[in-house]
């Protein structure tokens, strides 16, 4: 049934063989949402995206200007927390932004020292190194912001067994729908401004120690409109990927202006999430109300048998069964994968869900940006911001 998926690895040791990483990561701790309504928030999460409940802070754990909600998936953990009085920088985030991603977290086994070499390399400081402790140890946090008002929290857990952190109850709930079969996050992509990608390149390569291993320019991924530029940077062990975009001029209004303009800021586009049976996954996914977008022309499917035949991959999955659903398939030397794409899942254009399954290719499906790109755009049509 689910199929082994070869462990993804940059060959990035290479470029980093004898240099000393500053900054190790040992991958995504949690993602955070700052929303308008983490209660409902959290409901939507678990009903539709199978996440199950895990911790909580909020007013019965003593907090008393936020609340909340902890889910979990696999590796996948997300918090989504609302503000619970109108003088809060979490409400004026979602006043500003709308739900959106406030900070991506990272796990790491020393979180002063990731503070202090990101500090040194010109990083901006969002929390200083914060000692949380209870019963079960003590979790070490610190912050930095990167594009936007995003954040990247570093979080050192090797002396805590609790649930979550410090602060935070178990959450038991009588309402848990099964899990669709998310895996762990494999990237996470962020918008731009204009002319911004290489600011934001050189910044994870000289903050973080990133390097660039893939870019896309607007020639490769133009359409008729959805003109941008994209580059992807990754950590030493290729555990972290974050790909960068930042509009181009095109006929019409990029798809990438549109989110800056409903976001009102650079900040988190889309969050791909690996599954090792993408067929159940988006099957249940859709029958929970989930809504991707639009499904390829038939002509795209047509050609799918070559594109895989020309790297000599053979397809595993029943292509009829992947037309269907609408999942897209690309191929590159090294194996190939399959993917779609969420419509937004907030009323404002921004922030989207990818699901992705890795059957040996490392891309990120640049032989499907022109279906894509097509399909975004029908949207923005309908939406009257083409
Ligand atoms: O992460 C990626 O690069 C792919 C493709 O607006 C992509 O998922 C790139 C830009 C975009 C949507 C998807
Ligand atoms: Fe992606």
């Amino acid at each position: 049934m689910s199929k082994e998926i070869k462990s993804v690895n940059y060959g990035l040791e290479k470029i980093f063989e004898g240099a000393q990483d500053f900054l190790p990561l040992l991958g995504t701790d949690y993602v955070e949402f700052y929303v308008g309504n983490a209660k409902q928030a959290a409901h939507f999460y678990k009903t539709a995206f199978g996440f199950q409940s895990h911790a909580y802070a909020g007013l019965e754990t003593g907090v008393k200007d936020r609340a909340s909600y902890v889910l979990k998936q696999d590796k996948i953990r997300i918090v989504l927390t609302t503000a619970l009085k109108s003088d809060s920088a979490i409400g004026e985030h979602v006043k500003k932004h709308g739900d959106g991603v406030k900070i991506v977290a990272l796990w790491v086994e020393d979180a002063r020292s990731a503070y202090e070499e990101t500090m040194k390399r010109g990083a901006k400081s969002y929390m200083e190194p914060t000692v949380e402790k209870d019963e079960d140890g003590e979790v070490v946090r610190a912050g930095i912001y990167t594009y936007g008002e995003t954040v990247h929290m570093f979080v050192e857990r090797k002396n805590y067994k609790g649930e979550f952190l410090p602060g935070y109850q178990k959450w038991v709930s009588d309402y848990n729908p099964k899990p669709t079969g998310l895996k762990y996050i494999d990237h996470m992509v962020g918008n731009v401004g204009w002319n911004e990608m290489n600011t934001w390149v050189k910044w994870y390569e000289d903050v973080m120690g990133f390097v660039n291993f893939l870019s896309f320019d607007d020639k490769q991924i133009t359409t008729e409109y959805s003109a941008l530029m994209s580059k992807v940077m990754s950590n030493g062990n290729g555990r972290i990927k974050f790909p960068i975009n930042e509009p181009a001029e095109g006929k019409k209004k990029s798809q990438i202006e549109e989110y800056l303009d409903f976001y009102e800021g650079a900040g988190v586009q889309h969050i791909a999430v690996a599954t090792d049976d993408i067929l159940t996954t988006v099957a249940d996914m859709r029958s929970r109300g989930i809504e991707f977008l639009s499904t390829p022309p038939q002509a795209y499917y047509d050609a799918v048998p070559l594109r895989l035949e020309a790297h000599n991959h053979k397809l595993q999955e029943d292509i009829d069964k992947l037309m269907s659903l609408g999942i897209m398939i690309d191929a590159d030397e090294e194996g190939y994968l399959l993917q779609i794409f969420t419509k937004p899942i907030e009323d404002r254009p921004t922030l989207f869900f990818e699901i992705i399954q890795r059957m040996g290719a490392r891309g990120f499906g640049a032989g499907n940006f022109k279906a894509l790109f097509e399909s975004i755009e029908r949207e923005q049509a309908l939406r009257g911001t083409l």
